[in-house]
């Protein structure tokens, strides 16, 4: 029987359609290609990790829970969290307790714009020795601050979302932002801490940690301690680095000698992001994670700089997050060689990862850096920290 050409035509594009189809869904996800990455030979965390050198402080009996002169320094864990997010603020915890704070006791300090429920703070409490503390955030450090304007923050809003600005229209994003860029250090009861570790509900720790490492930080004269690098939507920070350049313009004293200025300014591993951002290449500490002195978000410097930020209306006006504010201060005003790669801490927050080589680690998959989709891949920016600043 014959059959029109026309039709035969049809069948086949309809095969040839399907075939297409089925492999997408089936296709082994490749790695994102780093031929555009001239520095990128070999992903660090394959070769094997160790704890870091230098002198570290272990776990003793001067770590156990409410013992007077305990070896402890003044640090804490710090969570910023809603009540509805317990479940997953339990998960973190666990994960943290059980490779590394139920060594060394550490306190945890919760904070909330909202008062903790008795049920988070009786079951947080229940999964440490540790002691917790539960801490309001005063409406003057959330509140958006009153210089700004309803209605051109309404617009902008509107035209971040259309381009696919990630919770640009959720007020209480731009806060939280905010208040972590520069609010979290000013609360009184962080007063008479110096360092902290930042954790959300949800992510996750890998490897067993068996030293102090608020003392390392302290003994080796670290201010900020990262696991992971990645790139910023560049929508959301438009004008940031205009910004930050009338600010050093105005206050050239305050960039130090030792800066990583190459590293945020970096335009050729990503250039199309770079020119986006108005000539900061975007790359950041993702702040989800970090380990940090307070003396240096204290600073004269980072204070001033925050308020000039602050005055520019970005954190709303924009999505300014506090991981690219963080980091530009960092990179233009500290002594690259205080910060840190906590290489061996494995880490997850979706969907990155930081998965060391090393027999301490269970659950996560050595150098795997996402389990996401395969374009993920490209958001890395650490080769860049590596080539610019090293591994220290
Ligand atoms: N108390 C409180 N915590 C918040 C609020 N918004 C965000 N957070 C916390 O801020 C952190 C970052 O928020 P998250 O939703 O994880 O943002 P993402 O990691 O950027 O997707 C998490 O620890 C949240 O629990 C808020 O309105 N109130
Ligand atoms: C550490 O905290 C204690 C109170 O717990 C305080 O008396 C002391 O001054 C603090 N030390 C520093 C260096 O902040
Ligand atoms: C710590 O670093 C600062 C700034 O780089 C430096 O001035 C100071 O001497 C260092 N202190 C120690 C103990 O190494
Ligand atoms: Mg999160």
């Amino acid at each position: 029987m014959a059959i029109a050409r026309p039709v035969r035509v049809l069948g086949l594009a309809a095969i040839f359609m399907w075939c297409f189809f089925i492999w997408q869904i089936f296709s082994p996800s490749v790695p994102y290609s780093r031929s555009d990455s001239t520095v990128y030979e070999r992903d660090p965390n394959l070769d094997p990790t160790g704890e870091p050198e230098g002198m570290l402080m272990r776990a003793s009996d001067e770590y156990a829970p409410g013992v007077k002169n305990s070896a402890r320094i003044n640090a804490t864990l710090l969570a910023l969290v809603r009540n509805e997010e317990l479940k997953g603020m339990l998960s973190a915890m666990e994960d943290l307790e059980r490779t590394w704070n139920h060594k060394f006791n550490y306190p945890w300090t919760f904070f909330n714009d909202v008062p903790f429920t008795e049920e988070f703070k009786q079951k947080t409490q229940a999964v440490t020795k540790a002691e917790c503390r539960y801490e309001l955030i005063p409406k003057e450090h959330w509140e958006t601050p009153l210089w700004i304007n309803k209605d051109l923050y309404e617009e902008s809003v509107k035209f971040l979302a259309e381009q696919d600005v990630q919770y640009a229209d959720k007020i209480s994003y731009h806060q939280m932002c905010r208040w972590n860029s520069g609010m979290f250090y000013k609360h009184p009861a962080l007063a008479d801490m110096t360092y902290y570790w930042r954790v959300e509900p949800n992510v996750h720790f890998f490897c067993d940690v068996d030293y102090d490492v608020f003392r390392y930080m302290q003994d080796n004269n670290k201010t900020y301690g990262f696991t992971i690098n990645l790139y910023d939507s560049p929508a959301s920070i438009p004008s940031l680095w205009p910004e930050t350049l009338k600010f050093i313009a105005e206050h050239p004293e305050y960039v130090h000698e030792n800066n990583a200025m190459d590293w945020l300014t970096d335009k050729v591993r990503r250039p199309k992001h770079n020119k986006k951002a108005n000539g900061y290449s975007t790359c950041h500490f993702w702040s989800n994670f970090e380990i940090a002195d307070m003396r240096f978000w204290r600073s004269k410097a980072y204070e001033e700089y925050f308020d000039h930020l602050d005055r520019a209306g970005g954190f709303f006006y924009e999505r300014w997050g506090d991981a690219p504010v963080h980091s530009v201060a960092l990179g233009l005003f500290e002594d690259a060689s205080r910060i840190h790669w906590f290489r061996d801490i494995g880490y997850q927050h979706i969907p990155f990862f930081n998965c060391p080589n090393s027999r301490k680690c269970k659950g996560c998959v050595t150098g795997r850096l996402t389990d996401g989709e395969a374009f993920l891949h490209k958001e890395d920016c650490r080769p860049n920290w590596f080539k610019y600043v090293g591994m220290g």
